[in-house]
């Protein structure tokens, strides 16, 4: 089993509106990355993600999943984070230890008001943010602007 030290390691949170796409994205970049061999949905409950009974009834991520991946020789520590407000604290938990953050922007509803709360803790932390689309993106500019 190879060893990752600190400079090789990367903790990446994923935020954004619930149902904006993040768990799926996070099960593609686990698929594409070679860490399953197969492409789970939210909708069958199958995502390594949300593996919880409760999510995988109510088909919404409840708590922050940590999915490691290994990208060239970077671990890749993805967080996916609930983006349901009821939950919120497990996602600024998870952008307390981010070194970075992918905001995503689902095209289908554009930028929604939880898309938008969640720059101000990013920004604070200063840590690099990008922004993903799950769908043709609607509304980008405004996002961009914001932050
Ligand atoms: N067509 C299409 N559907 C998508 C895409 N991304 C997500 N979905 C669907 O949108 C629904 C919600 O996706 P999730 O991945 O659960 O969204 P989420 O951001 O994790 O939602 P929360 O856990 O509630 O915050 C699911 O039924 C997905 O299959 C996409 O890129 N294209
Ligand atoms: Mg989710």
């Amino acid at each position: 089993m190879n060893v990752y030290t600190t400079d090789s390691i990367r903790n990446v949170v994923l935020l954004g509106h619930g149902g904006c796409g993040k768990t799926s994205l996070v099960e593609a970049m686990a698929y594409v990355s070679g860490l399953t061999g197969r492409l789970g949905k939210v909708s069958d409950g199958t995502t390594i993600s949300d593996y919880d009974k409760e999510e995988i009834k109510r088909k919404f991520s409840i708590n922050t999943s940590v999915v490691p991946l290994i990208w060239k020789d970077t671990k890749i520590n993805l967080l996916d984070t609930p983006g349901y407000f009821d939950f919120v604290g497990e996602a600024e938990e998870a952008v307390a230890a981010a070194d970075a953050a992918i905001i995503v922007v689902s095209g289908k509803a554009g930028v929604e008001n939880r898309t938008l709360d969640f720059t101000f803790p990013v920004k604070l932390s200063k840590i690099r943010t990008f922004v993903c689309a799950s769908r043709p993106l609607k509304g980008a500019k405004k996002l961009l602007h914001r932050t």
